[in-house]
């Protein structure tokens, strides 16, 4: 038996005694009554509970708190903090007043300090009312809701004051995050030992799931079997703009289902499951599941008397009958009685998907958006406010008064209590993001034919992979480009990923795709935002593990923006790890228009917390690569300084185009070795030095001659071409030194640095020591790259000189390289005149 499923079958016996322990008091929403027994999870065997207890009556005290908590910081937000924008500030009190059952049963009763929770991005203002209940956040946070410095608007694990587990904001993707942090734990114990048990849960608004990557989450093999994960989706039924027509509960169950999850559906509340156990009563439930979603929701927004009519219009003659006798108060709130905001049914169903070790568990909570507000069910709740009258009285209902309506409760009161306990017993112990290795500076790739940046990239990693300290650490990822992307190699010397043994049928051997736990390469279905997915939450594995590890991922570079969401989405978590976008640009020229990249070089340069780096020669990329994985070893503190300390994650973007490794050659002779690598590193040296390489030019120089001076800056695959139009300028008499940027990103960065260091001090701004060392001379320049021309277009206003930047600005076509080339202006003899036009201006 694993460690792992004897955590579970613990927590199952842990959990069957708190619950026969527990007497539940029945006090739901703001309605207090007799002790009586109820049956919780509908769709599960009668489970009974009794309601009468003290820790009832504290959860239920919380949740009204952190209800009105929720509500008031965005009350404060809008109506009393200054606000000379004319802007709106806004906050969800509906999506937040949704969620606060849910919430309260995970943070005060159900979790665990290691599970990991992503929470409903307009929940964010209740899970910091939590946050702030269990003492984790200060009381002056409050009053910062959506201010700078203050409570973000959507929870931010970089951005927020108290500790997000996951950053959320961008539906789907926050929901689909802790599935892909599960797959990483069971990757991590796997390899490096079993952690303390964890589950990932999800807290999910129900329209989030219209969004395709959650539907491409769950289908992967990589995230099957995992079962440590727990979505909750807030069955509100209403999304921004409605609510939603039908209810696809079948729909959305059988697609669960379909990739082996746990279902359960939480629907009615224990007021209702009584009245169906009633004589009689099943009609009820009949009715109430037939009745049109937009009918029932319509019975939030009514006077209690008004509700009768609404709710038996179009209903049997035996529900008229049935409800008959009760008073409209009582039928009001039986009608409203939902399964996701009953206390004891969600924990119930917490618990019952805690038995589930071998598959991921979904619950449907019913629940009504704007739960406990005068805004319940409204079809316009989403961005609605309540009124500073609605906000008096609601601060009435809850006991509070102007002086106490922002305190905590009494550290003595019993909620008090079981807050302190609560955050004693969510304390983490730090982890740390530094791996202590010995990271080689390179792997010393050498090479006396022409080799492409991305066969560089296969056989640097397979050179890694034989470095027996730094092996364990290094897990690659694809989505179903493995091969194609040179990978093979590296899998070939170390396996992929799978749970459990699997035989392996075929006998190929160039490629051997042995499948088992010691595996390091985790191979995806064609699902780029999986692969960003995956890779965020690898490239955090040091927190969401205990252990960090060192991720690559490759993809061909034009998908990575069918990614590209998933990848800020990892990004702005503060992932780090390295991807490959390969092969990239027209270069990749038989292949047509569809594959062939043309921004991604400017998303890569604009993207923050990206590195974007695009090397020419295989001993540059060895370099660079071996720095990349160096640098998120170290952690966020290191203090190398070849280039500025960068916190994120780095972007190579590579080709399939053979390059003579001969002029780079050169260039370390001409240079050395260590000035050459601390240039490369930097973002681009002088390839080409025209005057040392054309012993004409020299010759001109020398006879006092002016020669014309004119800079080519290119990257990458077009190398080639700007070379031999050096050559042909040389002939021509004019001096074209060859400049090779390896990264114009981090040359934007420090170009930006100063500039921006000038802007703020009111001062001229220095020019970066990384450009000055390749443009020595003052003149004229051409950019070239296989990327959109305005990638590198900045560069003559950073130089203070004229410019011409060549570039892809049409989508692309087959044909040969030539043809591509030609069609876009990037052959030698356009590159020429782009020099003598540059010259001429
Ligand atoms: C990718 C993305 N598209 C659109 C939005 C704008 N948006 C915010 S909330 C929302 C509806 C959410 O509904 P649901 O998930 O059901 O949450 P509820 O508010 O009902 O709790 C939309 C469309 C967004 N945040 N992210
Ligand atoms: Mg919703």
């Amino acid at each position: 038996m694993t460690r792992y499923i004897e955590h579970v079958l613990q927590r199952r016996l842990t959990y069957i005694s708190a619950q026969s322990l527990l007497n539940y008091g029945q006090r739901v929403g703001f309605r207090k009554s007799a002790s009586q027994r109820v049956f919780c999870s509908s769709e599960q065997r009668p489970y009974s509970i009794d309601m009468a207890t003290e820790e009832f009556e504290n959860l239920n005290e919380i949740q009204q708190r952190v209800l009105w908590l929720a509500v008031r910081m965005i009350d404060h937000a809008n109506r009393e903090r200054e606000n000379k924008d004319g802007v709106k500030v806004g906050g969800h009190q509906a999506s937040s007043a949704s969620m606060v059952s849910a919430l309260t049963a995970l943070y005060f009763y159900f979790l665990n300090s290691e599970d990991r929770v992503a929470v409903k991005p307009h929940s964010s203002p209740a899970f910091h009312a939590i946050q702030y209940l269990l003492g984790n956040l200060d009381r002056s946070y409050l009053t910062t809701l959506r201010s700078r410095g203050g409570l973000q608007s959507y929870p931010s694990r970089t951005k927020d004051p108290d500790e997000v587990d996951f950053s959320t904001g961008s539906v789907g993707l926050g929901a689909a995050a802790p599935l892909f942090a599960a797959a990483t734990r069971r990757y991590v114990d796997a390899h490096f030992g079993s952690r303390p048990p964890a589950r990932y849960i999800a807290l999910i608004g129900d329209a989030e799931l219209d969004e395709g990557n959650i539907w491409e989450a769950i289908s992967d093999h990589a995230t099957e079997g995992l079962g440590n994960v727990m979505w909750i989706v807030d069955f509100n039924r209403q999304s921004l703009d409605r609510i939603v027509p039908g209810i696809r509960l079948t729909q959305w169950r059988g697609h669960f289902e379909a990739a082996n999850w746990h279902v359960i559906e939480l629907k009615y509340g224990h007021l209702l499951q009584r009245a169906f156990n009633q004589p009689g009563g099943s009609c009820l439930r009949e009715w109430l599941d037939v009745m049109s979603n937009e009918q029932y929701q319509s019975l939030f927004g009514l006077f209690v008397p008004d509700v009768r009519a609404r709710f038996l219009e179009g209903a049997p003659q035996e529900v008229e009958e049935f409800t008959r006798n009760m008073g409209d108060e009582e039928l009001a709130e039986l009608v409203k009685d939902l399964g996701g905001h009953d206390l004891p049914s969600l924990i119930q169903a917490y618990a019952e998907c805690d038995k589930e070790f071998d598959r991921p568990s979904v619950i449907f909570a019913y629940t009504v958006k704007g739960w406990g507000l005068p805004i319940a069910g409204n079809p316009r709740n989403h961005s609605a406010l309540l009124s500073g009258e609605q906000i008096d009285s609601l601060r009435q209902e809850m006991g509070l008064t102007n002086v106490n309506e922002w305190d905590r409760f009494d550290a003595s009161s019993p909620p008090g209590i079981l807050c302190n306990d609560r955050r004693d017993a969510l304390v983490r112990s730090p982890r740390d993001q530094h791996l202590a290795i010995d990271i080689p500076h390179e792997v010393g790739l050498r090479t006396n034919k022409p080799m492409s940046s991305q066969e560089a990239f296969g056989r640097i990693l397979v050179d890694l992979s034989r470095n027996d300290e730094l092996r364990p650490y290094l897990v690659t990822t694809a989505p179903d480009v493995a091969t194609s992307t040179n990978l093979g190699g590296f899998i070939n010397r170390v396996g992929v990923f799978s749970p459990n043994e699997r035989p392996m049928w075929s006998d190929d051997p160039v490629m051997k795709w042995a499948e088992g736990p010691s595996g390091q390469h985790i191979e995806l279905g064609i699902s780029e935002m999986n692969l960003f997915m995956l890779l965020g939450q690898l490239g955090l594995s040091w927190d969401m593990a205990r252990q960090p590890l060192l991720a690559i991922g490759t993809v061909y570079d034009p998908f990575v923006l069918r990614g590209l969401d998933a990848f800020i989405y990892s990004v702005y978590s503060g992932a780090r790890f390295i991807v490959a976008g390969t092969p990239s640009g027209v270069t990749l020229a038989p292949e047509g228009g569809a594959h062939q990249s043309t921004i991604t070089a400017s998303v890569g340069l604009e993207l923050p917390n990206v590195t974007y780096i695009e090397p020419t020669y295989a001993g540059a990329l060895d370099w660079l690569l071996c720095d990349a994985l160096s640098r998120i070893a170290a952690g966020p503190n290191h203090n190398q300084t070849a280039v500025p300390v960068e916190s994120g994650a780095y972007y190579f973007r590579l080709v399939t185009r053979p390059i003579d490794q001969e002029p780079f050659a050169a260039a370390k002779l001409r240079l050395g070795e260590p000035v050459l690598r601390r240039q490369v590193l930097s973002g681009g040296y002088r390839l080409i030095d025209a005057f040392g390489f054309y012993p004409e030019l020299n010759r001109l120089q020398s006879e006092g001659l002016r020669v014309p001076t004119v800079h080519l800056v290119a990257c990458g695959a077009v190398m080639p071409e700007v070379l031999a139009a050096s050559a042909e300028l040389a002939s021509e008499g004019v001096a074209a030194h060859v400049v090779d940027v390896t990264s114009p990103d981090r040359w934007y960065s420090a170009w930006q640095r100063t500039t921006r260091q000038g802007v703020r001090t009111a001062t001229t701004p220095s020019f970066p020591g990384a450009l000055r060392s390749a443009f020595p001379d003052r003149a004229p320049i051409v950019t070239v790259q296989d990327s959109a021309s305005h990638t590198m277009a900045w560069l003559g206003t950073a130089l203070g000189v004229t410019g011409v930047s060549l570039g892809v600005d049409v989508f692309g076509q087959s044909g040969s390289i030539n043809d591509l080339y030609e069609i876009n202006d990037l052959q030698p003899g356009s590159i020429v005149n782009a020099a003598l036009g540059a010259l001429e201006t």
